[in-house]
């Protein structure tokens, strides 16, 4: 019998009010149910939203240090379960075990951040343009927080978002992605455990375009934050905009790396080969991209393809694996189409591009790490986001090429150079219009103390990681103190002349 999972609002694991369920599978082995899930609606949202207000004070009251070794307790639990999250992860998304414990060691990363950024928040404080008088500011919380994120980081993702949002005093309304329930489900437990109090998160499964839709248009969430598609992350902007709610969006990449003629080759392959191919190119930060110099083109694709052919696909829980499965069917159909999109547009199918089938394959959503050579700038698959493993190689004849095919598209997530050569570095970490550029190393693999997000239409201007989410959440209070004993009028009584 598939385990049955639940809500969990106030305190409480309770079913959808309409009693409807969906299943969860794992990509591997589509066999295998990892278990049922509510499929929640409106009203499910509305009880998850009235129990976060509920709870705002008994919660915001708390001293910050306090919420903070709450969250702190919650990055030892990570630590002491992480064998176990990590292998439940990869059961139901995929990707291979040792980037499912990379992923759990994200969210203890960002729990111990928490834990640190909790005795400081610090404010500003000013001298007054007028004597006597003293300004400084504190940061309150919004009230509650509407989270929605992506199946392909199930518990780094929900780290960087709800760490920073309980730190700062906000009850949550959080929406996992529907591939990945348990692992959001296993997140909340541990926060429960940890010491937040009943009706501080609640967990709301179900679809996007229902459950997502109503955490949206709640009058009493303050502040959304997504990470997904630029197309859905549209739309959210939109509805938040209706509601002047504040959102801060993290959204598609189509990321860059180049190599130049100069580069240390063997480490520039490792890196395509992880950045392309690690995740099965499933990330927001994969190397979809590869800009390479034509007097080091024929000797570095030689052995690319030999490399990327040595690749083992397969499960994720064996040690043999390289590259797990695609998250479920229509994603491998939209990577199979946008192969065929390729070829079309006359890119050169180099290898790979087929679903892989026969004997362990049979029961997942596994494929070949594909590479098109002859990319143009502007084909499709040169421009759009594939989240898949597929990676498009552009031949340049210069560094100033290889800036301008780079910045040729609506994304700035991420980019990389490999060079020996100092002066290309540095005018890439200039040029490259990307919210992180990495000098020889791959597009992928941030820390979660630094800012992470991006230029264009990654997003809208707002950064996750380090301090930068804390801002996200909370609202700013500036405060005067006259204690001149008279009414002191800014502007006016002092004015400042040149
Ligand atoms: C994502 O793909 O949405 O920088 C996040 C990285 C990871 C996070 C990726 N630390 O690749």
């Amino acid at each position: 019998m598939a385990k049955k999972f639940r809500n969990f609002i106030n305190g409480k694991w309770v079913d959808a009010e309409s009693g409807e369920t969906f299943e969860n599978r794992n990509p591997a082995n589509w066999s295998e149910l990892i278990g049922t899930f509510p499929k929640s609606g409106k009203e499910d949202v509305e009880h998850a939203v009235e129990a976060a207000v509920k709870q705002r004070d008994v919660w915001a009251n708390l001293p910050v240090p306090e919420r903070g070794q709450i969250l702190g307790r919650a990055g030892d639990i990570m630590v002491e379960r992480k064998e176990e999250l990590a292998k439940l992860m990869t059961k139901e998304m995929g990707k291979v075990l040792k980037e499912t414990k990379g992923d759990v060691q994200e969210g203890v990363d960002t729990a111990y951040y928490a834990f640190g950024e909790a005795r400081r928040l610090y404010g500003i404080t000013s001298p007054s343009e007028l004597p006597n008088k003293t300004a400084y500011t504190i940061t309150k919380p919004i009230g509650t927080a509407g989270i929605i994120t992506p199946w392909n980081f199930p518990m780094a993702i929900p780290s960087w978002k709800i760490f920073p949002a309980l730190l700062m005093g906000n009850t949550v309304v959080f929406k996992p992605a529907s591939d990945t329930p348990a692992t959001a489900t296993k997140f909340v437990e541990i926060l429960t455990e940890a010491g937040v109090p009943k009706g501080v998160v609640n967990l709301v499964h179900g679809p996007g375009r229902v459950v997502g839709e109503a955490i949206l248009e709640h009058p009493d969430i303050g502040v959304i934050s997504f990470t997904g598609s630029s197309a859905v992350g549209r739309r959210i902007a939109e509805v938040a905009g209706k509601h002047l709610k504040r959102v801060s969006l993290e959204l598609g990449g189509k990321n860059p790396q180049i190599v130049m003629h100069d580069a240390d080759t063997n480490i520039a392959i490792e890196g395509v080969l992880w950045g392309a191919f690690g995740t099965t190119g499933q990330r927001c930060t994969a190397t979809s991209r590869l800009i390479i110099h034509k007097d080091i083109y024929d000797e570095f694709m030689d052995i690319l393809v030999k490399r990327t052919k040595e690749l083992k696909v397969g499960d994720g829980l064996l040690k043999s694996s390289d590259v797990g499965p695609v998250i479920n069917e229509s994603q491998l159909k939209i990577v199979l189409n946008y192969v065929e999109i390729g070829k079309q547009e006359g890119a050169k199918l180099l290898i790979g591009g087929n679903q892989l089938t026969g004997g362990k394959y049979n029961n997942g959503f596994f494929m070949e790490p594909t590479i098109f050579t002859e990319v143009e700038p502007g084909m499709r698959i040169e421009q759009e986001e594939i989240f898949g493993p597929v990676l498009s190689v552009i031949k340049v004849s210069s560094f100033d090429e290889a800036i301008e095919v780079a910045n040729d598209v609506e994304y700035g997530l991420s980019s990389s150079i490999y060079t020996n050569n100092i002066i290309y570095a540095m005018k890439a970490i200039d040029k490259l219009e990307d919210g992180i550029t990495y000098i020889n190393a791959p597009t992928i693999g941030a820390e979660c103390h630094l800012p992470f997000g991006g230029f264009k239409n990654t997003g809208n201007g707002h950064r996750e990681g380090g301090k930068w989410p804390y801002e996200v959440f909370g609202e700013i209070k500036t405060v005067y103190i006259d204690y001149s004993g008279r009414l002191q009028k800014a502007q006016i009584d002092i004015e400042i002349t040149k």
